[in-house]
């Protein structure tokens, strides 16, 4: 060993890949080639040198029995009869089929794909950029998980701002619509609760009495759907008691006046009718809304997944836009923050930017996949995702995949999804490939360097692109013009340019080898943005009307009551991200996995009890699953934490695409918006 050689163990800097608000960044620790241990990174002032259980598992997920070790052939789709081939057999399978279609069709119209948010690091758009590279072709637009918040936030003001989180410890109050932390974000806990030991009012809204909402000073039980009633009913408190300043309001805000008469027509009774919240809980949050600052309010991504959710998104907005608490020091309103676009993204930009694709709603991918018949959708490559787990409407997958003539899947194990493909490819975990990531809820940027070599023949998505890219232009010059020269470094070189190192204060990218950086604090300052505007905020909105949607932020659901139509949340789980880690026995002792919850009453009415087998169905399905009776449920609300051992997305999917307006159909996709019933196990209705 060298004399300046690091001595083992061997320490790199990684970072947590997945869907997930904190990009944890972390410390790998490598002996004789094999990862030993994970540690959180201390450098990173979001997570403060801490992980989740889940980070805590990597060295089992790296290195689990299960991990696809090599290309594998199915003889028939489904059958389980997989044999192990070569990367080059691989290779020639996958671009023989590109090209025969290419012949057949004179076009690549028929070659399709479907990526997400299996592993969100910058060069996981190898893919992209090399179907970007054919020309025309099939892509997917849109995002299941968070669009109809942007959305929604941008008819009332077109900026995209998400404080630093960091900074909700300095507030004096923090109000959570649809967000389970605890849950989902848990580094952001820490800061909550700081703020609360320092005399800060904690607020959940929530259906569920979730972990989070335990830790409350104040939890409101809202029915699903209805926050915007609820807003109403406090801009209403608001009003009444002139606890706002209407001068500002008329200044600021287009359409504020006709916005307060359509507030003037609410009554605090339907809203209590309509929400189940009681009037003294309305009372009570609006005298704080108006009454104290600095106030952060978060809206969850859980608040966004019904096709109503727009406008309940819109009318928090406005709550927060009257009361003065929207762009303030150490307060504001927290959704998503959407730096990833600020970057180059070099690698998704292949060629020029093709309109002539033909581009399918993500969320509706196997209706609208179908719907081409000049050329059909023959070639489909399914990356970072698992969506006969998680996606909706799968029997209109199963019919896409019986058309499809080749379904090629990219993942790390063997998957509902990786199970109905001709092929899968076995790919790599962070730790095996250099990445470059920032987070979608806090400002890092972080580094992530190759610490082990690939599990077996595990490839990254880049070199799997680079190889297939190589196969092809060999047998067909200039099939593809990605660049398959072009190494992991030399993408991260790109996408750190001069406007991104002036961002996070960077003279080189190798300083990310030290540690994450941090978005510099001149880029916080919306003020200016705002100042240029004449009427910052847009309540009354054309774009809206347009859109098919209110022209104003107000709610206007109905309220469901039939004694045996349940609606299904099925949140995510404390030791899951979605479909991934359920294999991992380290995190397998979630005893409640297979379990479904509902409150006494609703039991009661069907005379089901405790323990009981039952049946969940509607037009989509059945599945089977034990009854919990948990008393702080609302009624009619059946709860299936997600990623478990119930199949609950076989249940998921109501209107089709081609049935919803713009706004709709540019949302996220509506999860929590079916229903469902429930009967005893083998039990005939
Ligand atoms: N019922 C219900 N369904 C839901 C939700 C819900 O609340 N309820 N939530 C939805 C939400 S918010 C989201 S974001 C989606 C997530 O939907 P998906 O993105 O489909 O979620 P994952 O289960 O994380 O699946 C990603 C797949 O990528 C694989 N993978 C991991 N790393 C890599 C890699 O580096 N390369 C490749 N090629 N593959 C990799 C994983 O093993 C996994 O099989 O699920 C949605 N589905
Ligand atoms: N452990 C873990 N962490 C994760 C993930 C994971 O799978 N596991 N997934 C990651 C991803 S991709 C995402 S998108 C985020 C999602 O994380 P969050 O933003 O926390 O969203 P959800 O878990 O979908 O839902 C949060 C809460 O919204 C509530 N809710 C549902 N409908 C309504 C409603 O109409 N009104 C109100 N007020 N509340 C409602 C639900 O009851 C739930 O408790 O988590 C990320 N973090
Ligand atoms: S899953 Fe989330 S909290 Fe856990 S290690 Fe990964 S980024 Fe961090
Ligand atoms: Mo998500």
């Amino acid at each position: 060993m060298g004399k300046f050689e690091q001595k083992e163990p061997k320490v790199y800097r990684n970072v947590c890949p997945r869907n997930c608000y904190s990009t944890c960044s972390m410390l790998s620790f490598v002996e004789n080639g094999k990862l030993v241990k994970v540690m959180g990174d201390r450098k990173h002032g979001y997570t403060e040198g801490k992980l989740c259980a889940k980070g805590y598992a990597y060295t089992q997920y790296v290195y689990s029995q299960e991990r696809l070790k090599y290309p594998l052939m199915q003889t028939k789709r489904g059958s389980g009869n997989w044999k192990r081939i070569s990367w080059d057999e691989a290779f020639e399978v996958i671009a023989n089929k590109m090209l025969e279609l290419n012949k057949r069709y004179d076009s690549n119209l028929s070659l399709g794909y479907n990526s997400f948010s299996g592993n969100t690091g910058f060069l996981h758009q190898a893919l992209q950029g090399m179907f970007e590279s054919f020309g025309p072709h099939t892509q997917p637009i849109g995002n299941p998980c968070l669009s109809t918040g942007r959305e929604a936030l941008k008819y009332n003001v077109p900026i995209e701002y998400n404080p630093p989180p960091e900074r909700m410890v300095h507030s004096n109050m923090i109000v959570l619509w649809g967000a389970n932390p605890a849950r989902t974000n848990i580094h952001q806990m820490k800061f909550i609760l700081r703020a609360r030991d320092k005399g800060a009012t904690f607020v959940v809204i929530d259906p569920i009495f979730t972990e989070t909402a335990k830790l409350a000073d104040i939890y409101v039980q809202i029915r699903p759907g209805m926050d915007g009633y609820l807003t109403m009913g406090m801009i209403k408190v608001i009003l009444q008691n002139k606890w706002f300043n209407t001068e500002n309001l008329n200044q600021l805000i287009e359409g504020g006046e006709a916005f307060l008469e359509e507030i003037n027509q609410v009554s605090l009774a339907d809203v209590t009718r309509m929400t189940g919240v009681p009037e003294e809980a309305i009372r009570e949050i609006a005298y704080l809304y108006s009454h104290t600052s600095p106030i952060s309010t978060w809206i969850g991504f859980g608040l966004q997944r019904k096709l109503t959710s727009v406008q309940d998104i819109r009318a928090i907005d406005a709550l927060v836009t009257v009361t003065e608490n929207r762009f303030i020091p150490n307060g504001g309103l927290y959704y998503f923050h959407p730096e990833s676009e600020r970057f180059p993204l070099s690698m998704s930009k292949q060629g020029k930017p093709n309109q002539l694709n033909r581009k399918v709603n993500i969320n509706y991918f196997a209706e609208e996949a179908m719907q081409f018949s000049d050329p059909p959708v023959m070639f489909l490559w399914i990356n970072s995702r698992n969506p006969l787990s998680q996606d909706q409407h799968l029997s209109e997958w199963y019919r896409l995949l019986d058309q499809v003539e080749l379904v090629v899947t990219t993942d790390l194990y063997m998957t509902q999804t990786a199970e109905m493909a001709d092929l899968v490819l076995p790919t790599t975990t962070q730790f095996e490939a250099m990445d470059l990531h920032v987070s979608y809820w806090n400002h890092w940027l972080s580094l992530n360097q190759k610490a082990i070599e690939p599990y077996y023949e595990a490839k990254s998505d880049l070199e799997i692109v680079r190889g297939l890219v190589k196969v092809l232009n060999g047998k067909v010059a200039d099939f593809s013009s990605f660049p398959a020269e072009l190494e992991a470094i030399d993408w991260i070189k790109q996408e750190i340019n001069d406007e991104v190192k002036v961002r996070y204060g960077l003279t080189s990218w190798e300083q990310l080898l030290k540690r994450p950086f941090h978005l510099q604090s001149q880029f916080h300052k919306i003020g200016q943005e705002l100042e240029k505007r004449e009427k910052p905020f847009i309540f009354k909105s054309k774009k809206a009307v347009q859109d098919g949607l209110p022209a104003l932020p107000i709610c206007q659901t109905e309220v469901q009551t039939n004694k045996n139509k349940f609606i299904l949340l099925t949140p995510q789980s404390l030791l899951r991200i979605h479909s991934q880690f359920e294999n991992l026995s380290w995190l397998n002792n979630d005893s409640k996995a297979g379990i479904l919850f509902i409150n006494e009453t609703s039991a009661k009415n069907l005379d089901l009890k405790n323990g009981e087998q039952v049946m969940i169905y509607n037009e989509n399905g059945e599945v089977y699953g034990e009854i919990e009776l948990d008393k702080t449920l609302p009624e009619n609300t059946v709860v299936i934490n997600q990623g478990g051992d119930i199949p609950i997305n076989l249940l998921i999917g109501g209107r089709k695409g081609s049935e919803l307006n713009q706004a709709e159909k540019r949302g996220s996709t509506p999860f929590y918006d079916f229903y469902v019933s429930l009967r005893k196990r083998g039990k005939r209705q």
